[in-house]
């Protein structure tokens, strides 16, 4: 056998075992050393019985993706393991997947391929193809209808989400649930099997499960449908379902052709590129280089928040959802009453929907104790600034958490724009102090900027790591630049949304132009949600710290005066009804025409390709900016910032990585030319310069830097 798979033997079974931490990915060598093992088995005339288990904390979670590059680039041809499945299905002695941790992608085609499965209560099965731009490889389309039937079939490819070991037994994917010891329990089902001198069942001849025309035409037809909606954009999910579907016309050996037809074309496509970067990027954004390895993050068994605010609010239950303490203060009654009263009705939404008990809610509505004074705070090991963008109210906090706070506490801010340094330099204790810039609504929104100060200690730095962790957050280590990193990006996107409908182009169309390429939301109506008045007030914090006598917008300033802030004044770029739904309003087109004429603008046909280019390549000369200034330390943490806080589509991998897909020369000659027509707003980033005169990418960067 090789190091990666290991065979033993316990009296008439046979053991296979994988061990190529930390998931048992499917590398080189690991197919081989597991098809070495059934031969041997089956050679043996002792071994009556086998099980095929997986070493340490999980079964196979899949292919190794990493191998993936590799064949995209044309550097190695891709194994199949297509043998290896049938060697385990037609295997004379009855093979027993035992599945612990995450049996996904490859993995479960494997235990499929297998004559039974069992599983431990804590497993999870599933095939996450679709969430890396691709779809099962290796017959799971084809084995997992027969199986689990075609409805579920579709549902786990379609969605890639992971399936629980009970919901797997409903389905019929696993026999048998082990209580106790995985590998006890597989040989004693495994034994009964042998026993009962079992005809042990392929999965390909299954094909009781796979309806018939008349329910399945209609199904299918419904999955298309709904993956209109869930997965915009997305072209493997679409993929899935033709896959799935010829299952269920087709024999099984075409049904495998079908799908591995359809696997290349999305392997070789943009969008698993993008999606592959994503899932690696998402995990090297909590890697500091640098930081010390003694770095030890505190505990966080007891928190504590000023503000009651829309993020105090939410921020407090993160920490209840998490399980831990927190104080959450107030300066009124009144607006600790408010506080209390919107995290009760955002829990008791999340009751409506069935997707938390009343009993959950009550215990974490319990562990979030307001309080109007500072005491308990001295027990507190992460304290969090919550209140409006204040300077003065901010370090009067903070002088006043000096004071109180117990040694080593974490002291955070969620400033989104102000500089941290200024707020440190309040305390004695400025390594102790860091920023945490959670997004609205921050029990929501995943992304969670972590910003480094000047003095901010590594132990700092791995806590608030350690903190996103608990909180479900994905963190992101930045600079304290102004506007940090999504922010400051941010300001450029917007701003050429209000020049580009000054210029020409309607509200609705820049907004379509804009979900059509992917994002989530319009720009403007990003702006009416997140408030006019409180964009305004943040551009004109921004001018002081930009070259003066630059172009600034107009109309959204008019939408200002005239109170228009959004959605919660009912109005703003759009007119909203009582249910915030949105409609074009003639008004704001009369508007836009007459500011741009007293602003002697001459307006002009602008269409969707230009109005993407302006707003995206503003994002992504912005971020080459934050990357060569190093407030971001990868273009990758960029991507993961933009796909987590600003509803970037991920399968354009991020504006950094968008940009290396389209070209840097290619976005390097328009941001010149947009600069030759707009000015000074689009003056190249150096490193964008140089990356586009050498061939370089944002992605290469990263190498470069040997992070
Ligand atoms: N290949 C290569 N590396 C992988 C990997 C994989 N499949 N899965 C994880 N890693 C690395 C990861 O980069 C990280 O590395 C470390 O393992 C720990 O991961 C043939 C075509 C299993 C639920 O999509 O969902 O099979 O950062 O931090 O939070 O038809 O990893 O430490 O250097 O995520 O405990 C389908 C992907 C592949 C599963 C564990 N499988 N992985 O989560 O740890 S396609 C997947 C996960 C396929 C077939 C098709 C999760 C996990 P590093 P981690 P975790």
């Amino acid at each position: 056998m090789n190091e990666l798979v290991s065979y033993s033997q316990d009296n008439e079974l046979a053991i296979i075992t994988i061990n190529n931490p930390p998931v048992n990915a499917l590398s080189p060598g690991v197919p081989e050393g597991i098809a070495e093992g059934v031969a041997r088995a089956n050679a043996d005339d002792a071994i009556k019985g086998l099980v095929l288990i997986g070493g340490g904390r999980t079964f196979i979670a899949g292919a190794d993706i990493k191998e993936f590059g590799k064949v995209i680039s044309g550097e190695k041809k891709e194994g199949s393991l297509l043998p290896l499945l049938t060697a385990l299905e037609d295997s004379p002695k009855p093979v027993v997947a035992a599945l612990h941790g995450s049996a996904f992608g490859g993995g479960l085609e494997i235990a499929m391929a297998c004559h039974y499965r069992v599983a431990a209560k804590d497993a999870q099965v599933g095939q996450p193809e679709v969430k890396l731009g691709i779809i099962p490889g290796a017959a799971g389309t084809q084995r997992l209808p027969r199986l689990a039937g075609v409805a579920k079939a579709v549902e786990m490819c379609v969605s890639g989400a992971p399936v629980k070991a009970a919901d797997a037994l409903a389905a019929g994917l696993v026999d048998q649930l082990i209580e106790g010891d995985l590998l006890a329990g597989a040989q004693a089902f495994l034994r009964e099997k042998i026993a009962a001198n079992a005809t042990h069942p392929r999965t390909r001849e299954r094909n009781d499960k796979l309806g018939d025309e008349a329910t399945n035409t209609p199904l299918f037809a419904a999955a298309r449908e709904s993956a209109k909606k869930t997965a915009r954009g997305l072209t493997a999910p679409f993929a899935a379902i033709d896959a799935v579907e010829a299952a269920t016309k087709l024999s099984f050996d075409e049904g495998v052709q079908v799908e591995r037809k359809l696997f290349e074309q999305c392997l070789f496509s943009d969008q698993a590129k993008a999606l592959m970067h994503v899932f690696f990027a998402e995990r090297e954004v909590a890697k500091v280089p640098g930081l010390s390895p003694d770095a030890k993050s505190i505990e966080i068994k007891q928190a504590a928040i000023i503000g009651a605010g829309t993020m105090g609010g939410g921020i407090a239950m993160n920490f209840a959802n998490a399980g831990v303490p927190v104080l959450l203060k107030e300066t009124t009654q009144e607006a600790l009453d408010r506080g209390i009263a919107t995290i009760t009705k955002n829990y008791s939404n999340t009751v409506k929907k069935g997707r938390l008990t009343e009993e959950a809610m009550a215990e974490r509505l319990a562990l979030i104790t307001p309080t109007l004074g500072y005491d308990g705070f001295e027990n507190a090991d992460v304290i969090i600034e919550a209140v409006f963008e204040n300077m003065a109210l901010k370090k009067e906090i903070f002088a006043e958490l000096d004071k109180r706070a117990k040694p080593g506490a974490l002291l955070a801010s969620n400033t989104s724009s102000l500089n941290l340094d200024e707020i440190a330099a309040t305390t004695s204790r400025a390594s102790s102090v860091i920023g945490l810039h959670f997004f609205s609504p921050a029990n929501v929104m995943r992304l969670l900027e972590i910003v480094r100060g000047k003095a901010t200690s590594d132990e700092a730095i791995a806590s608030a790591f350690a903190l996103g962790k608990l909180m479900k957050k994905v963190g992101v280590l930045v600079g304290n630049c102004h506007g940090f990193v999504g922010n400051r990006m941010f300001f450029q996107y917007m701003r050429e949304g209000h020049f580009l409908v000054e210029e020409g182009a309607s509200v609705e169309a820049v907004d379509k132009a804009l979900t059509d390429f992917g994002m989530a939301m319009g720009i403007l109506a990003v702006d009416d949600m997140a408030g006019i008045d409180v964009g305004v007030k943040v551009r004109q914090e921004n001018a002081k710290h930009e070259a003066p006598g630059r172009r600034q917008p107009l109309v959204v300033d008019r939408l200002y005066e005239m109170g228009r802030y959004g959605q919660k004044t009912g109005a703003g770029w759009y007119k909203y009804d009582e249910n915030r739904r949105a409609t074009p309003d003639p008004a704001v087109a009369a508007l836009i025409e007459k500011t741009a004429q007293a602003a002697g603008i001459t307006r002009r046909e602008i269409g969707a390709r230009e109005i993407v280019e302006r707003c995206v390549y503003a994002l992504i000369n912005e971020g080459a900016k934050i990357l060569d200034e190093g407030y971001a330390l990868r273009a990758g943490d960029i991507d993961i910032v933009y796909l987590n806080g600003y509803g970037f589509p991920a399968w354009r991998g991020g504006p950094m990585w968008y940009a290396d897909t389209v070209g840097l020369k290619t976005v390097y000659d328009r941001v010149c030319e947009f600069q030759a027509q707009h000015g000074a707003w689009w003056e190249p980033a150096p490193l964008l310069k140089r990356l586009a005169e050498t061939g370089g990418t944002f992605a290469a960067l990263g190498k470069a830097k040997g992070d």
